[in-house]
């Protein structure tokens, strides 16, 4: 071969690796972005309650998934949070039976349609709940007081509260009452409220309700078992109306039960479905006008009822989830992001759902095999690092060179300021300036990283994976030096980085 066609060729391939369209390029041309902190402009507060995760109900079909032997799950929690929100609910609420008598039980297996993308392992198989994906009604399944006494060990081991889903959807009042009764006395207040039913927009659609059941219907409904609960346990608290995305019926949900709810609740689901080739990593990581509609109803309801919103079920794809999308690190990028978003939106907290082996769930896994921590994950650990807190205003200067960079700032209750920086931007790097606006001790940088977007094993946080049982201390904690003003970060394309600016 002679020299230029040698070099003709080597150029092609390098540039085939470069424009590889999910490696993490290191690029030679890095705008500079500059961003200032405003320490006396406060913004919203995070409560050491803001993160959560989800899980079908049906979940508590395997009383043994959700127990305080469960001592590995409940480490990957406690991770996450000293007390974060483990929320139970799903379209799998609608379908699972309050039974106090195991004797009198049904015992309906759980069916193989609801277990999650792997299929390969049946132990694994019959043992973990996947996110339903909504393609048909799920298989019956029964709960019972064995199930909910594990489940209170379990809250116990990881020290988190809950949110408790009930089943209107296909159930009774009375039966309601004696599952609320039972969840009520052996949780106690570690319960921050019952959800009556899931998504009751969408219950014309799942056949649970007729083509034209509206909010009128669905309200009257609810009064009804919100009423026969609370004559048995006159203090027993509710949040809804869980809908889907609908601000047509969270809207008037918060002014008819303001009085009756603790807290508002809604889904947000960035893509769907997953058949559909539009949904893509690119689109995840582009801001969503979905989600701009979601915080305008949040945004209604929280001010004209004085209520807290909370994003209940979250995820990136509906339908159970996308492969190659909700479990790469774009969607560790994403995950955090949205926290933050919520956050600064006035949200009161978040539950990533998931379960079992499901594309998107932030934990993989089932007692027998072992969990493990998905990209997801990894965007909470982020959040979890920056802590709990009051967000500070910032100005960023020069954003248009760096359109998908998100910055977020905050004070965590150890009075420790934080800086949460996502680079969302695919095609380059970033070089941040990050100005404290005041004095500051030593900076430093953990870094979320994998070696590619799409990557869906080898997702890093501080240069460290998360091990069993939620094991993690960071291994690279960078300094980073003080230049012009402020602190310097290279953030290469498709990176993010929690900086902490010690006191002086
Ligand atoms: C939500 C349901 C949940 C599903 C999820 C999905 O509440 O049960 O798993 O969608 O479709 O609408 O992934």
């Amino acid at each position: 071969m002679n020299r230029r066609n040698f070099i003709r060729l080597t150029a092609a391939a390098s540039a085939a690796l470069l424009h590889h369209p999910f490696s993490i390029a290191e690029n030679n041309s890095r705008p500079s972005v500059r961003l200032t902190i405003r320490p006396d402009r406060l913004g919203n507060k995070i409560g050491e309650d803001f993160t959560g995760l989800s899980y079908e109900s049906a979940q508590l079909g395997n009383p043994n998934f959700f127990s305080g032997a469960n001592t590995d799950l409940a480490g990957f929690l406690r991770r996450l949070g000293a007390s974060g929100v483990l929320r139970i609910g799903g379209n799998t609420s609608e379908f699972s039976h309050w039974t106090a008598n195991p004797a009198t039980a049904s015992n309906t297996p759980i069916s193989g349609a609801m277990l999650g993308a792997d299929k390969a392992n049946p132990a694994a198989f019959a043992m973990a709940v996947g996110p339903d994906t909504g393609h048909k009604a799920p298989a019956p399944v029964n709960i019972t007081s064995e199930a909910i006494r594990n489940l209170k060990d379990f809250l116990d081991a990881c020290g988190w509260k809950l949110i408790y889903g009930l089943n209107m959807g296909t159930g009774t009042p009375e039966n309601a009452a004696d599952e609320a009764a039972h969840v009520m006395d052996a949780v106690g207040s570690k319960l921050i409220a019952f959800q009556l039913c899931n998504e009751p927009d969408l219950f014309f659609r799942n056949d649970i309700r007729k083509s034209d059941y509206n909010f009128t219907q669905f309200a009257t409904e609810w009064q009804r078992f919100y009423q026969t609960i609370r004559s048995r346990m006159p203090t027993a608290p509710f949040a809804g109306p869980d809908t889907a995305y609908n601000n047509e019926w969270l809207v008037p949900f918060a002014r008819q039960f303001k009085n009756e709810a603790v807290f508002l609740s809604q889904h947000y689901y960035a893509e769907g479905p997953p058949t559909d080739p539009s949904m893509t990593i690119e689109r995840l990581l582009r801001p969503n006008p979905k989600l701009q509609a979601e915080f305008e109803g949040m945004k209604i309801t929280v001010q004209e009822s004085g209520l807290p919103f909370r994003l209940a079920e979250t995820n990136s794809c509906y339908q159970g989830g996308k492969q190659g999308v909700s479990d790469t690190f774009a969607s560790a990028l994403w995950s955090a992001d949205l926290m933050y978003q919520l956050a600064s939106a006035g949200g009161m907290g978040i539950n990533f759902h998931g379960g079992g082996y499901g594309w998107y769930t932030p934990i993989a896994g089932t007692p027998e095999d072992g969990f493990l921590a998905r990209p997801i994950y990894y965007g909470m650990l982020l959040f979890a690092q920056a802590g709990a807190g009051q967000l500070i205003e910032t100005k960023l200067e020069q954003a248009e060179e760096a359109p998908l960079l998100t910055t977020y700032c905050l004070r965590n209750n150890n009075g420790t300021i934080k800086v949460a920086v996502f680079n969302k931007n695919m095609d380059r790097g970033i070089h941040l300036t990050v100005d404290p606006g005041r004095r500051t001790g030593r900076v430093t940088s953990l870094r979320l990283h994998a070696p590619r977007l799409d990557d869906t094993t080898d997702t890093t946080f501080g240069g460290t994976p998360v091990g069993a049982a939620g094991a993690w201390a960071p291994e690279r904690d960078e300094t980073i030096s003080l230049e012009d003003g402020g602190a310097g970060v290279a953030l290469p394309a498709a990176s993010a980085a929690l900086l902490t600016f010690e006191p002086e």
